[in-house]
């Protein structure tokens, strides 16, 4: 009950916005699934890569996160993204069942399939709980432990940030090392749902101290990474959109 509410308000929200926005885009609003992302959350870029990978035409709105949407908040209460609100207003908002959705359409294409397939084999299972779980909070600590402990003095960041960096190689790099010594991608020859949901955050991981990263003796963690960064799935779902509008995803070659 308390669901459905929330379902009709947010399409009453979406149809103010729609009106203010013009005529036509309220005639188009319920059409395509709407994806609220953020271009730099790598939840939100391995939803973004499922559906453009699974060829779902949808629109975005890529949000501020100071400033959240009201019609997502209310769909969608726990207030992170990516959320999919598809036509029916049924609301997708865990990353990893977007993905689910996007890959298993019954019109998707034989790719996208077994894409989704080739991640539910329990290493894979277990690589992505590991990513989610024990790698992301060392991640976080890693990157910005002043947000997770005072700290009166920069030795003790210093000292914080190496401690949880150590972790995360040995909680996720150190295990996906392991996997990868036997096939290029997690789920085998191909680029596989595993792949999308974790090297997104491995990115991350990188970034933060490159000259460190290229130190480290993962050499087919660095090469897995270079690939999937470089492909042009990757490139497509990094596109940049304007803020706060709701925009049609734009696919290569449209
Ligand atoms: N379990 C969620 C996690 C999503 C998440 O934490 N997203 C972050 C951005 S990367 C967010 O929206 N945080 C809310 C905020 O920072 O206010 C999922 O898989 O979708």
């Amino acid at each position: 009950m308390i669901r459905d509410i929330r379902i009709v308000r947010h399409l009453e929200l979406m149809r103010q916005e729609s009106h203010e926005q013009s005529q036509l885009s309220h005639n188009m609003a319920l059409s395509p699934p709407l994806l609220y992302t953020y271009r730099r959350c790598p939840y939100a870029m391995r939803a973004r890569m499922a559906l453009l990978l699974a060829r779902v035409s949808f629109d975005a709105w890529e949000i501020v996160l100071r400033n959240k949407p009201e019609a997502m908040v209310l769909a969608s209460p726990k207030a992170t993204v990516p959320v999919l609100i598809l036509a029916d207003g049924a609301v997708l908002e865990q990353s990893w069942d977007i993905v689910k959705w996007a890959l298993t359409q019954p019109g998707a294409s034989a790719e996208a399939h077994a894409c989704w397939h080739s991640a539910l084999n329990s290493d894979s299972q277990q690589l992505l709980l590991l990513n989610d779980g024990a790698f992301k909070y060392h991640l976080d600590r890693y990157k910005y432990p002043e947000r997770f402990e005072t700290i009166e003095h920069p030795d003790r960041a210093r000292q914080l940030k190496e401690t949880h960096r150590e972790q995360a190689v040995v909680s996720l790099l150190e295990p996906l090392e392991q996997r990868l010594r036997e096939r290029p991608f997690l789920g085998g020859a191909q680029l596989g749902a595993a792949d999308i949901g974790i090297f997104p955050f491995v990115r991350q991981f990188a970034a933060v101290d490159p000259a460190w990263f290229e130190t480290l003796p993962l050499d087919h963690v660095k090469q897995w990474l270079a690939q999937c960064v470089g492909s042009a799935l990757f490139a497509a779902a990094m596109q940049k959109l304007p803020s706060n509008i709701r925009t049609p995803y734009p696919v290569a070659g449209q």
